[in-house]
């Protein structure tokens, strides 16, 4: 079924390829076919996850024989949006992208729906009550993560007989990850009385966001034992902000962040991250799957949710050798 309509789309594109009377050149990749566009609106760089993102996306796109148009909008949704306008303008066959916040993108994703170009959204959501504007949403379960960093604070504080003061780090601020990480903490944490955020900031999900927002947080509040970083740069940031106003990362403030990409898993196995929810940036090949089955007429999920683990430190000594990221 899904060869049978891949071959009608290529048949298709060898079609409108003489019609444009380019019909005498053959494809680069040799064969009659056309090559896929994708046009790819990454949010920007400013993570270990993200770089490791973009280079899952740009290798697949590469194995998968997707030419790839690559735009980072440097954390600003304006850029995002300028971004997908002119893909649409390109007339490229799908376009992919990760929302740098969750809300704000009905008009843009209506454009591309009018000019009947598919459009997935990968790593995170957008808010829209219309469910049409997108074929498929690729990505973690947010929520998930924040529940697990929660729960392992829960068990790690049973013994503690006095409050435990959290600070948190959020990610960006309307992003769909700073949202449901902070929702899923929450809700987790609910389940011992001892446990209190008594601050809570956005770092941006950059090493420099998290440091100044550790920096502030350590000259207002005296006692703190816990950081909750919504990613392991932050957590990074944070050890530094730690270290300089001379305590000990890990042993006087513990620290658990998301992510668990080669730097945070080695500030981990060195001791100074207490904990780390996985969250998986490889998310390449399964974005550039489910480009061809969108463009071939295949029905897919809605969802597709990546499977993630959590490390503590020695597991996370164990899996640092052969760490992809
Ligand atoms: O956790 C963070 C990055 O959207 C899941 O964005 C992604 C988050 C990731 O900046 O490091």
């Amino acid at each position: 079924m899904f060869k049978k309509s891949l071959i009608a789309v290529m048949a298709a594109s060898a079609l409108a390829l003489t019609a444009c009377g380019g019909g005498t050149q053959a494809a680069p990749s040799g064969g009659a076919d056309k090559k896929i566009v994708m046009g790819f609106a990454q949010v920007g760089a400013e993570s270990g996850w993200r770089t490791a993102n973009t280079k899952s996306v740009q290798e697949s796109a590469k194995e998968a024989g997707i030419d790839l148009k690559f735009s980072d909008a440097q954390q600003k949704q304006e850029n995002q949006i300028k971004a997908i306008r002119s893909y649409i303008q390109q007339k490229v066959d799908v376009i992919a992208f990760s929302p740098v916040v969750e809300s704000g993108w009905d008009t843009v994703l209506k454009e591309a729906k009018d000019a009947k170009i598919p459009v997935i959204l990968t790593d995170r959501a957008v808010d829209s009550a219309d469910k049409s504007l997108y074929k498929t949403f690729l990505g973690s379960d947010f929520v998930l993560e924040g529940k697990k960093a929660g729960e392992w604070l829960v068990a790690e504080s049973k013994s503690a007989t006095d409050t435990v003061n959290i600070v948190e780090i959020q990610g960006t601020t309307g992003s769909a990850p700073a949202n449901d990480r902070k929702q899923g903490f929450e809700e987790a944490i609910k389940a011992d009385p001892k446990l209190k955020i008594i601050a809570s900031q956005s770092g941006d999900f950059t090493r420099s966001g998290g440091k100044q927002v550790m920096e502030a947080f350590l000259k207002n509040n005296a006692d703190i034992d816990v950081v909750f970083a919504h990613n392991d740069d932050e957590g990074l940031g944070a050890i530094e902000a730690i270290e300089a106003a001379g305590k000990v990362p890990g042993k006087d403030i513990k620290i658990i962040t998301i992510d668990a990409v080669k730097d945070g898993m080695t500030a981990l196995s060195a001791g100074k991250i207490n904990y780390i929810v996985e969250c998986s940036p490889l998310l390449g090949t399964q974005l550039m799957d489910l480009a061809k089955k969108v463009l071939a007429g295949e029905t897919v999920p809605e969802r597709v949710v990546t499977e993630e683990t959590t490390f503590t430190q020695e597991q996370a000594t164990k899996a640092l050798p052969t760490r992809q990221y």
